[in-house]
């Protein structure tokens, strides 16, 4: 198993494809004013400009912090800083050529360089100089009361002076956000996969920093289209890179089973035979599976399995045809329809796989959650369905996890710990308001706000619009913490944006959904609601945009966003491969017969 600490590259994943485009310097939107201090070159970013938006910042004017060949990176001894002091210096030796040696705090006789230190319990969110809204005039503080559900757990202090970084955190996951913002410190061009001229500059000042919410993720449907473990690492450095910290796995659906399970092999063997259109689907080991989790470990992102029932499970009937209703297997299935399917709620047999299934995932799974569907279950009257959901709850806490389901489980007894994932498009549910008041925590994922499945605009060659059209704006301009009537901001757990792959075959395809609406999903769950703003974070967003360029990350050139240096990325064609800057997506387990370019 391996777990590389640098990022997948779309050449080490497709390395057919050809070169990605040439570096170009990062040109600013003209709104930006202009600088011209110290050795700040043009492509210098400000302290200002990190997505999502930090709590508090106070640039120091005329001070910055240039990288050098001589520069060191020092750690708090322990494995856990220690690695995130190899990871960013796996980020940045390659577009530097700088040496780079992590050493551990203390030991090292060089002055200065880049800190990173684990700090006590008073450290990190308060951290010195200044607390939150303690800032001297003139200052971006962006801090008020922190809301209820703030985690400060994962919150980091960086300060940059002329001879010194120092990111202090109460935890390496701290310490591991700090690096993030870090790297958006640095010019563009630090996303290259080749070596680039520097200087490498970055601005001086402070940075306080802790998310709004805990939990700030992202779904991946590797059961209507398939993606191989390459792509779905590329995906979780996606997440990292805007401090989202949990990747829910859509595993199982209709059209495939996609995660071994020892004690039904036909489930892997039988139902993760195809996908939609027709294609070879695949699946997962349990050592494929394990090295996702690991990968996605190392970058402080948990791995939330869905296990979709009753619904949604065609393709376990097709392994299983004791499992259905009639007891007969169904024949596969590769269209797009959805409720068709249910499990036999009136037999044994059903929890039996219930519970081995469960228990298998929950092996495998280190987080609290595990995810168990719940949607559309239209073959089943509520009673049965509500019946069926509380035997699965309770399977679920037997194996020492708690329940995850889209809102539907509403109707489902209460379950110490559970949490509805709400995918409505309307700001009213009763059913939903009585379970939150029961107990229960809320992940909202409204479908009009956060779908990165729904078309940007009429035009957009992929995707669905059954819940509407989604520009970037759409996706940003929204509150979790005040959606729902009738749920208070407490109760809120965080926020998620699905990708369904019904119409999204390709890696390309998936960033070409993601970017850049999964950035403005990022800011809802990390920054405080006073440090959003649509106006700066466009401005923001289109320096993402160069950056995404630089690294070979397929995005969609909003008309909302002023991206500037951003060469012109062809986007996806309906039905065929997307080709982009990058080059066809080259991998075989995501191209079928209906993708002749994507092979
Ligand atoms: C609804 S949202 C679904 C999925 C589809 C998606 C397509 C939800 C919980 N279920 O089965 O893939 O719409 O947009």
């Amino acid at each position: 198993m391996t777990v590389g600490h640098f990022e997948r590259t779309f050449h080490e994943i497709c390395p057919e494809s050809p070169a990605a485009p040439p570096e170009r310097s990062a040109v600013r939107p003209a709104t930006f004013p202009s600088r011209s201090t110290l050795a700040t070159s043009p492509d210098t970013p400000r302290l200002t400009d990190v997505l999502p938006a930090p709590a508090r910042v106070e640039p120091a004017a005329g001070v910055e912090f240039v990288l050098t060949p001589g520069t060191t990176i020092r750690t708090t001894p322990g494995p856990e800083a220690g690695a995130v002091g190899r990871y960013l210096a796996d980020l940045l030796r390659r577009p530097t050529g700088y040496p780079l040696p992590v050493v551990t705090a203390g030991q090292s006789d060089v002055p200065g360089g880049i800190s990173l230190l684990l700090t006590g319990d008073e450290a990190a969110t308060t951290g010195a100089p200044g607390r939150p809204g303690t800032a001297a005039a003139g200052t971006a503080s962006r801090t008020g009361t922190a809301p209820a559900g703030a985690d400060s757990a994962e919150g980091y202090h960086l300060e940059t002076t002329a001879t010194a970084v120092v990111v202090r955190a109460r935890t390496a996951a701290g310490l591991f956000y700090g690096v993030q913002t870090l790297r958006q410190l640095l010019p563009a061009k630090i996303e290259s996969a080749r070596r680039q001229s520097g200087p490498w500059v970055i601005p001086g000042g402070t940075i306080s920093d802790h998310p709004r919410f805990g939990y700030r993720g992202a779904m991946l449907d590797v059961a209507r289209h398939f993606f191989a473990v390459p792509h779905v690492l590329r995906f979780i450095d996606h997440l990292a890179r805007y401090k989202l910290n949990h990747l829910h796995l859509h595993l199982t659906d209709d059209q495939g089973w996609r995660i071994a399970v020892d004690s039904w092999p036909r489930l892997t063997s039988v139902g993760a035979a195809t996908e939609v259109d027709g294609g070879p689907g695949g699946h997962y080991t349990k050592e494929q599976y394990a090295e996702i989790v690991a990968y996605a470990a190392a970058r402080h992102v948990t791995v939330v399995p869905e296990i979709d029932l009753p619904g949604h499970t065609n393709a376990a009937l097709t392994a299983y045809g004791e499992l259905a209703p009639d007891r007969v297997a169904p024949p596969e299935y590769i269209g797009t329809d959805v409720g068709f399917s249910t499990v036999a709620v009136d037999s044994e047999r059903t929890y039996r796989f219930v519970d081995d299934v469960l228990g298998e995932v929950a092996a495998l799974t280190p987080g609290r959650y595990l995810h168990i569907g719940g949607d559309e279950a239209f073959a089943l009257d509520t009673a049965d369905y509500a019946r069926f959901m509380n035997r699965v709850q309770r399977i679920v806490t037997g194996h020492g996890k708690r329940v995850l389901g889209w809102h539907q489980i509403a109707v489902a007894e209460h379950s110490a710990g559970r949490v509805l994932q709400y995918w409505g498009t309307t700001e009213e549910d009763q059913t939903v308001a009585a379970a939150v008041r029961a107990g229960a925590k809320l992940l909202l994922s409204p479908g009009n706000r956060s779908y990165l499945d729904m078309k940007y605009s009429a035009a957009t060659p992929l995707g669905k619009d059954w819940a509407g059209l989604v520009e970037v704006r759409d996706a940003y301009d929204w509150d979790p913490g005040s959606y729902l009537a009738g749920v208070p901001a407490e109760a809120v757990l965080g926020v998620e944006a699905p990708l369904w792959t019904e119409t999204v075959r390709t890696i390309g395809d998936v960033e070409f959904m993601t970017f850049p609406r999964l950035p403005a999903i990022a800011e809802l769950g990390w920054s405080p609601v006073q440090a959003r703003d649509w106006a700066d974070f466009r401005l923001r967003l289109a320096g993402q945009g160069v950056r995404w360029s630089t690294a070979g990350i397929t995005f969609h050139r909003s008309p909302e966003v002023p991206w500037a240096g951003v060469p012109v990325v062809p986007e996806p064609r309906p039905g065929g491969s997307s080709s982009t800057a990058t080059g066809a997506d080259t991998a075989p387990a995501s191209s079928g017969p209906g993708n002749p370019g994507g092979v």
